[in-house]
C-alpha cells in the first residue's frame, strides 16, 4: 500500500507540521495501515481503530517526551508507536516483528513504561506529575511537561484505577486524565458504575451524578471522540492546565471495520470458535489474531476452558449455587458467549475485577455456594 502521509512522520514534530486537512488524511492512512496490519499480523485491531483520532490529536496538540502520555494496558499504543519513529513496523510486512503490542522504553524515549496491566495509568501519572511539581518547587524546572493518562472505560473498573482518581484529586497541579468510552471492555462491561457512564454519555456530560467530579476532579464531556478537529481543539484547550481533569470522551471501538457500523451494539453474534473481525463493538476486534485462528483447532487454554465450562453446565441444574465467575476475560478461557447466555445467573462476568472476583468466590462459598473461577494468570 502507499502510506504517503504516515511514511514521512518520523517524530512528533512531522505532525505539527501538517495542515488541518493532512490531519484528516493521515487519520485515514492509519486506519487502513492498522486494518492491513491486523489482517496480515494481528493484534488490538480494535482497540487501536477507536483511538487513531485522539492519539493524532494528543501528538498534534503536546510535545512528547517533553510531555508524557500513559497508555493504559497500551494495548491501544499502535498509533502512538507509528506517529513516534516507528510507522515502518506497521507499514512494512517485513519489519513487522520490530514492535512490541505494547509501551516500552527501551523502545523509544515517548514510551515511559512495559505496561500490561490494566488500570495503572492513572496511579504512574500521579506519580510523574508529583515528582515534576516536586522537581519545579525546588528547582523551577522540570523535564516532565503535561502528563496525560489514557484510560479505557473497561479498565475504569479495576480498583487501582479508582485509587488513582482518588490519588490525583488530592495530589492536584497539571494532570489530564482521559477517559477512552468506547462502551466496551474485551466483552461488555459490567457494573453499576456503567450505568452512570451512560447517563453521563446521553445528556452530553451534563447528569447530575458524575463520578469523576464526586472525586472532586474537573471534567469535559466530548462526544466526538473520533474526529480529529474537535479532539485537537479541545486538547489544545486542556493543555498546561493547573489542576487535574477528566476529559471523558465518547469513541468506537473498532471503528472502520468493513461492516460499517452495524454491529456497535455489542450482541453481533460474535462467534468466538469463528471470530469475525466485524465493525464496532465485537470482541473479535479485541483477539490477538482474528484470521489465524479461523478453521484453526482452538488453543489449549480456551479448548480446556470450554471443556471444563461444557461439564460445568451439565451440573447448574441439579446445584444451584454454583457460580461461574470471570473477572473480564471470558474468551481466553474458553467461555463463549453461547455459554453466557445460557448459563444465566450462574455465570457472572465482574469486569476487570480479579481481586473483587477472588473475595466474592470466597463470599459465595462461605455462604454455601459453589464458585467457579476462571482468571488468566501468569
Ligand atoms: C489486570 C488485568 N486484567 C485483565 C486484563 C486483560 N485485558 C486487557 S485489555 C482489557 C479490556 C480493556 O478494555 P478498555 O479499557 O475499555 O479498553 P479498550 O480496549 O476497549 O479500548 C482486558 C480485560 C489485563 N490486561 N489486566
Amino acid at each position: 500500500m502507499t502510506a504517503g502521509i504516515l511514511s514521512s512522520i518520523h517524530t512528533p514534530a512531522d505532525v505539527h507540521a501538517l495542515s488541518a486537512q493532512q490531519l484528516r488524511d493521515l487519520c485515514f492512512e492509519i486506519r487502513t495501515t492498522l486494518l492491513d496490519y491486523g489482517r496480515k499480523h494481528g493484534g488490538h485491531i480494535g482497540s487501536n481503530l477507536g483511538v487513531v483520532e485522539l492519539t493524532v490529536a494528543l501528538h498534534r496538540v503536546f510535545n512528547s517526551p517533553h510531555d508524557r502520555f500513559i497508555f493504559d494496558v497500551s494495548h491501544q499504543s499502535y498509533v502512538h508507536k507509528m506517529l513516534t519513529g516507528r510507522a515502518e513496523a506497521y507499514l512494512d510486512e517485513s519489519r513487522f516483528g520490530e514492535v512490541t503490542g505494547f509501551t516500552n522504553p527501551l523502545e523509544s524515549e515517548h514510551d515511559s513504561f512495559v505496561l500490561g496491566h490494566t488500570g495503572t495509568s492513572i496511579s504512574l501519572a500521579c506519580g510523574l506529575a508529583k515528582t515534576r511539581d516536586m522537581q519545579r518547587a525546588a528547582t523551577g524546572e522540570s523535564a516532565i511537561g503535561n502528563v496525560v493518562a489514557i484510560i479505557g472505560d473497561g479498565s475504569l473498573s479495576s480498583a487501582i484505577a479508582f485509587e488513582g482518581l482518588n490519588n490525583a484529586a488530592e495530589q492536584g497541579g497539571n494532570l489530564i486524565i482521559i477517559v477512552n468510552d468506547n462502551e466496551m471492555s474485551i466483552a461488555e462491561d459490567f457494573g453499576g458504575m456503567y450505568g452512570q457512564l451512560a447517563k453521563l454519555r446521553a445528556s452530553d456530560g451534563t447528569a447530575e451524578l458524575n463520578l469523576f467530579k464526586a472525586f472532586g476532579l474537573d471534567y469535559r464531556y466530548v462526544e466526538q471522540g473520533n474526529d480529529v478537529d474537535t479532539l485537537v481543539e479541545v486538547l489544545n484547550e486542556v493543555k498546561g492546565i493547573d489542576h487535574p481533569i477528566v476529559v471523558h470522551i465518547h469513541t468506537t471501538k473498532g471503528l472502520g471495520f468493513d461492516d460499517g457500523e452495524e454491529s456497535n451494539n455489542g450482541s453481533d453474534g460474535c462467534n468466538q470458535t469463528n471470530p469475525q473481525p466485524h465493525a464496532g463493538k465485537c470482541e473479535a476486534n479485541h483477539w490477538q489474531d482474528p484470521e489465524a485462528s479461523l478453521g484453526k483447532p482452538l488453543d489449549a487454554r480456551k479448548y480446556y476452558g470450554e471443556m471444563a465450562m461444557a461439564s460445568l453446565e451439565r451440573r447448574f441444574s441439579n446445584e444451584p449455587g454454583l457460580v461461574v465467575i470471570s473477572p473480564a476475560t471470558p474468551g481466553s478461557n474458553g467461555i463463549t458467549r453461547d455459554f453466557r447466555e445460557r448459563a444465566g445467573a450462574h455465570y457472572v462476568d465482574t469486569g476487570i475485577t480479579e481481586e473483587h472476583a477472588a473475595a466474592f468466590a470466597a463470599g459465595i462459598a462461605k455462604a454455601g455456594g459453589r464458585p467457579v473461577l476462571a482468571t488468566s494468570a501468569t
